[in-house]
C-alpha cells in the first residue's frame, strides 16, 4: 500500500516542481518589477530636487551669494529694450560687461541731459551694476578683443538695427564656433516677415504690437502708454528667455539664440485684447461701457477709455481737488461680491434691492450713471482718504499716483524697489531697483558706470592682457576714440 501510495506520489511531486518553479519565476519577476518601480521613483525624486543639485546650503538665507553669480554677460545693448535686460540680469548677480563705441558710448549718455556734461538719467538708470569697457567694433584689434571676449562669457545680449550683429563680424556661425556654450540674446522691432528688417523704437511697437488702438478714448485717436511695453516689456521678456537657455545650457552644454520682437512682446503683454477681439465675432463687450451707452461695436476691439479689463465695471473717478490737482483721481472697481458695502457707503443703500442696480447684469447698461454717483460721493474726500475707507471695506481701489508721490513714497524706499544712488559725475539720482524680489539673492543697486571706466581692468582681470599688451592695445585706437581715416587704415 505505501508503496502504491509513493508511486502515487510521484507524479504529484513532479507536477508540484513546475508549480514551484512557476512561483519562483513570478516572485524573481515582481523582485524586478519592485526594483524598476523604485528605481523610477528615485529618478523621480531626483528630478524633483533637481538632477545633481547640492545639498541645501546651511547658511542663512540672503547669504549664499546671488542667483546670476558666475554668469558673465557681454552687453552689446543701447537706448532702452536691451540694457533692461542686462540690468535687470546684473541686479541678480550677472558680471555684466558693457561695450561701448570709445568717445560716443551708448547714445542715450548724451539724450535728454538734465545736468551739464553728466551722463543722463535715461543711461544712468538703465545701467546700474554694470561695468563699461569702450571697444571699437570696426577696429582689427578691437575685433580680436571681442573675440577675447566671447571666449570668456556666458551670454551675448544685443539690440543693434537688424544686421548690425553681423556687419561687424560676429555672426552666430563665428560666436558659436568660438565659444559653443555662449547664448546670444537679441531684441529686434519684428521677428521674421516682411518688417524684419525695420528699425524699430517704443511707439512704434505699442503701435504694431496692439497696444495703441486698444488704448485711448473711443472718440479719440489711438494713444500709446507711458509705460514702456515695447523696450523695458521686451527687455524682460529677453531676461526670461535668457535664463532659461542658461538652465537649458546645464543639460545641453551648449548655448542657443533667444529673440524677442518687440511686437511679440507688446501683444503678449496686450494679449486680453485679442482675447476680446474672438469674443467679439459672439456678440457686444458687455462690459465696456460702449455696451450701456448703446453704441453698436465695429469689426475690431475698439478702446475701451478707463474701462475695467476684466470682468469687473470699473472706471476713474474725480476726488477732492480734481480742480487743481491733475492727478486727484481714483481708479474704482465695482466689484459684484462687495456691491452691498458700495451702496452703504455711497450711500445708496436702495440699490442693494433695486433690481435695476442689485445685479452685475442689471447694472451692465447703467455703469455711466453708476459711475457718475459713485463719483459724487469720491468728489467729497481725497484719493488717500476713498482708499482708506474702501479698504476697509475690501473695496478695490486704487489712487492715481504721480510720479512725484512714488518718488516720494516711504514704503517703495523700503523694498528696495526706488533707491537713491550717488554718481561721481552727476551726484544723487533715484532709480528703480530690482521689482523682482528673491529671498535669497538680494541686490545691492549700484550706480552706472562711466563710458570705459572699466575698460583696463577688464582687459587684464578678465581677458588676461599684460601691462605692455594693455599699453599697445591703448596705441591701436581700438579702445580709444579715433578720427575717421585713422580707423579706416586699422580695419
Ligand atoms: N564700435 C563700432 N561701431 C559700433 C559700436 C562699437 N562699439 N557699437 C555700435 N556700433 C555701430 C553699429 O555697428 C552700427 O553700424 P552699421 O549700421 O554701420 O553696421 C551703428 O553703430 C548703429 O547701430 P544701430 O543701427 O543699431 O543704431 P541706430 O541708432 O541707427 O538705431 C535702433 C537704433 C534702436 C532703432 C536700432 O538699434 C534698432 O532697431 N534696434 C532693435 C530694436 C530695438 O531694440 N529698439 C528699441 C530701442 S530702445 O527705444
Amino acid at each position: 500500500m505505501a508503496k502504491k501510495q509513493k508511486k502515487a506520489a510521484k507524479p504529484a511531486k513532479k507536477a508540484a516542481k513546475p508549480a514551484r518553479k512557476v512561483a519562483k519565476q513570478a516572485a524573481k519577476k515582481a523582485a524586478a518589477a519592485k526594483k524598476v518601480v523604485k528605481l523610477v521613483a528615485k529618478k523621480n525624486a531626483a528630478r524633483q530636487n533637481g538632477d545633481a543639485l547640492p545639498k541645501p546650503s546651511s547658511k542663512p538665507f540672503g547669504q549664499a551669494g546671488r542667483a546670476l553669480d558666475g554668469v558673465r554677460i557681454l552687453d552689446f545693448t543701447h537706448v532702452q529694450s536691451g540694457p533692461t535686460c542686462t540690468q535687470l540680469l546684473a541686479y541678480m548677480g550677472a558680471d555684466v560687461i558693457k561695450v561701448e563705441r570709445p568717445g560716443v558710448g551708448d547714445i542715450t549718455r548724451g539724450q535728454l541731459r538734465d545736468v551739464p556734461n553728466a551722463d543722463s538719467l535715461y543711461f544712468t538708470m538703465l545701467n546700474g551694476n554694470k561695468r563699461s569697457i569702450t571697444i571699437d567694433s570696426k577696429h582689427q584689434k578691437g575685433r580680436e578683443i571681442l573675440d577675447r571676449l566671447i571666449k570668456q562669457c556666458d551670454v551675448l545680449v544685443e539690440n543693434f538695427a537688424p544686421g548690425a550683429l553681423d556687419r561687424m563680424g560676429l555672426t552666430w556661425e563665428h560666436i558659436h564656433k568660438l565659444n559653443p556654450r555662449m547664448i546670444v540674446a537679441s531684441v529686434k522691432g519684428f521677428g521674421p516677415g516682411p518688417y524684419e528688417d525695420c528699425k524699430v523704437y517704443e511707439n512704434v511697437a505699442q503701435c504694431a504690437g496692439g497696444s495703441a488702438s486698444t488704448t485711448g478714448f473711443r472718440e479719440g485717436p489711438p494713444l500709446v502708454t507711458g509705460a514702456q511695453i515695447g523696450d523695458s516689456g521686451t527687455g524682460l521678456h529677453l531676461a526670461l528667455g535668457i535664463t532659461a537657455a542658461l538652465y537649458q545650457r546645464i543639460r545641453t552644454g551648449r548655448g542657443q539664440k533667444v529673440l524677442c520682437a518687440m511686437q511679440d512682446g507688446v501683444l503678449n503683454l496686450a494679449r486680453v485684447k485679442l482675447r476680446d477681439q474672438q469674443r467679439l465675432a459672439h456678440g457686444p463687450l458687455k462690459e465696456y461701457s460702449q455696451f450701456g451707452e448703446g453704441v453698436p461695436f465695429g469689426k475690431a476691439v475698439p478702446r475701451a477709455g478707463n474701462d475695467s479689463g476684466g470682468g469687473q465695471p470699473g472706471w476713474i473717478l474725480k476726488c477732492k481737488g480734481w480742480e487743481e490737482d491733475p492727478d486727484a483721481y481714483i481708479y474704482f472697481i465695482t466689484q459684484a461680491p462687495v456691491w452691498g458695502a458700495i451702496c452703504d457707503l455711497i450711500g445708496k443703500s436702495e440699490w442693494k434691492t433695486d433690481p435695476d442696480y442689485a445685479t452685475p447684469n442689471a447694472r451692465l447698461p447703467r455703469l455711466k450713471h453708476i459711475f457718475a454717483t459713485i463719483e459724487q460721493w469720491t468728489m467729497t474726500l481725497s484719493k488717500f482718504e476713498v482708499m482708506e475707507k474702501c479698504n476697509a471695506l475690501d473695496i478695490p481701489v486704487g489712487p492715481i499716483l504721480s510720479m512725484k508721490e512714488i518718488a516720494e513714497e516711504p514704503s517703495l524706499r523700503a523694498t528696495g524697489t526706488v533707491v537713491e544712488v550717488d554718481h561721481p559725475t552727476r551726484g544723487k539720482y533715484l532709480t528703480v531697483g530690482n521689482p523682482i524680489k528673491l529671498s535669497d539673492s538680494p541686490c545691492e543697486v549700484k550706480r552706472s558706470p562711466l563710458l570705459g571706466e572699466h575698460t583696463d581692468e577688464i582687459l587684464k582681470d578678465v581677458l588676461g592682457y599684460s601691462a605692455a599688451e594693455v599699453a599697445e592695445i591703448k596705441g591701436s585706437g581700438a579702445i580709444t576714440p579715433q578720427d575717421k581715416s585713422a580707423r579706416a587704415e586699422a580695419a
